[in-house]
């Protein structure tokens, strides 16, 4: 039978740019995404996106807002992963680079979806319109897309 775990991932748009950060070590690493991990024991999901988007890129933000929600099966593992996912517009700080994380400014128009995470370059357009989705992505391995859902919503 299937679990879920539970994580966040946070966008930071500014107009005409989204702020990504290379991944250095741990899942993911090599690829550019947005800020997230796993949500502690004790902690709602959106205190624990504002704490790995503090730990990660070093910001703050009063303006987060729920803009999707995917879930990962990976061929082989019997833990679903369960990414919720925010957009911030406004941000406080200066991006910093962590142990996990070397954030780098991109133009919305050179983001390196080549060296992102494979289901990136099908909901990004959706974020970077400010719509609102839910998806499902069965991954053979880590590059590899074998099955795929996503939806536009009104509410998520
Ligand atoms: P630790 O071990 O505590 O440092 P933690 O930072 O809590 O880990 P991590 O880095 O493993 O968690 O979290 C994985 C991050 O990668 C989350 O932000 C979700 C994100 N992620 C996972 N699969 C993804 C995928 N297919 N596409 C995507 N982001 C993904 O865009
Ligand atoms: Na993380
Ligand atoms: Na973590």
């Amino acid at each position: 039978m299937f679990t879920r775990k539970l994580l966040t991932l946070v966008l930071v748009v500014q107009p005409g740019r989204v702020l990504l950060g290379m991944k250095k070590r741990g899942f993911g690493a090599g690829k550019w995404n947005g800020f997230g991990g796993k949500v502690n024991p004790g902690e709602s999901i959106e205190q624990a996106a504002r704490r790995e988007l503090l730990e990660e890129s070093g910001l703050t933000t009063n303006t987060l807002e729920k803009i999707g929600n995917i879930t990962f099966e990976f061929v082989g593992e019997t833990e679903l992963m369960d990414v919720h996912i925010y957009r911030a517009d406004e941000y406080d700080g200066e991006p910093t680079e962590s142990e996990e994380m070397r954030p780098q400014w991109f133009d919305i128009d050179k983001i390196p979806y080549g060296k992102m995470w494979a289901d990136d370059i099908f909901w990004f357009p959706l974020m970077l319109q400010k719509k609102k989705f839910l998806g499902y992505f069965k991954f053979h391995g880590h590059d590899v897309i074998l099955e795929q859902k996503l939806n536009e919503v009104q509410q998520l």
